[in-house]
């Protein structure tokens, strides 16, 4: 097996079996063996997470190693993202983008990966966190004039909520002064369409390519 496939595998064993500190010396491994971080995060960390949210959903996991998985993918995401940021690129053009989870959503870890895959593309970014009210959304979308809205939905019964806060773009008369783009593990692009997003991202690297579109009009 070629040092990558076993780095990156051992991450994913790292976050199914909830071990944070596994996951933190093996992504030092992986960034002294030059791996690419984002492709690192996609394809070993956050591979080990679908897997567990598999299980989870199947009843062969509980909560409490669902909570130990996501701290273990947060700490191997804490070691990796120095290096993503250090690779930051210059934007040309207006590029703030602020991103949330909305409103009785507390997943932040793919929020988060957004947020650093777009600051080391160039753009000022702003993330307000988990559990955003959609008021929150509006004053800060007045305050800041952001390009881009990215909102964070990973359940079903959250993902209303997206279509919720353009409701409230809408109705506070700034609908056409942002551009909005939803992701998360319950979205897809139909979601997208049906509730009047401009983008669907499918994942960090799919929200930076979206997000330059969308900027570029
Ligand atoms: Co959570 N959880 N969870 N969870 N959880 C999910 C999301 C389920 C799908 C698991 C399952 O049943 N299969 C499920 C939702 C089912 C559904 O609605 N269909 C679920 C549930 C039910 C729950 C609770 C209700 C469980 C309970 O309490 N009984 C509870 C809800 C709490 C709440 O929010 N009110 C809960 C809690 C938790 C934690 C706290 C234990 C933990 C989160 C820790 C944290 O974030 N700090 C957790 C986790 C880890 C998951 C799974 C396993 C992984 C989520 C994750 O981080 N994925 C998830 C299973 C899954 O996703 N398949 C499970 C990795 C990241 C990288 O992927 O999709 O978040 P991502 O983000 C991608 C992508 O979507 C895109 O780019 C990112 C980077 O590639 N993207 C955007 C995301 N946002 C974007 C915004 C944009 O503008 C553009 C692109």
């Amino acid at each position: 097996m070629s040092t990558r496939t076993d780095i990156l595998e051992r991450l994913a064993s790292s976050v199914i079996e909830g071990n944070s500190e596994a996951a933190r010396s093996t992504a030092g491994e992986a960034l002294n063996a030059q791996l690419d971080p984002l492709e690192t995060i996609e394809n070993g960390l956050a591979k080990g997470l679908r897997e567990v949210g598999r299980r989870f959903e199947c009843g062969e996991l509980f909560l409490m190693q669902l909570i130990l998985s996501g701290e273990a993918m947060k700490a191997g995401v804490e070691v990796l993202k120095p290096e993503m940021l250090k690779q930051k690129k210059q934007l040309t053009g207006p590029g703030t983008f602020l991103i949330g989870t909305v409103e009785g959503d507390i997943h932040d870890i793919g929020k988060s990966i957004v947020a650093a895959m777009l600051t080391a593309e160039g753009f000022d970014v702003v993330d307000l966190g988990v559990d955003i009210p959609d008021q929150v959304f509006v004053e800060k979308i007045k305050e800041i004039k952001p390009s881009i809205l990215g909102l964070s939905a990973l359940m079903t019964t959250t993902r209303t909520k997206q279509k919720e806060v353009i409701e409230a773009l809408r109705r506070a008369g700034l609908r056409n002064a942002v551009k909005v783009m939803v992701g998360g593990a319950t979205v897809t692009p139909e979601w997208a369409e049906e509730i009047g997003a401009d983008a669907y991202g499918e994942d960090a690297i799919d929200a930076a390519r979206k997000a330059k579109q969308l900027i570029k009009g």
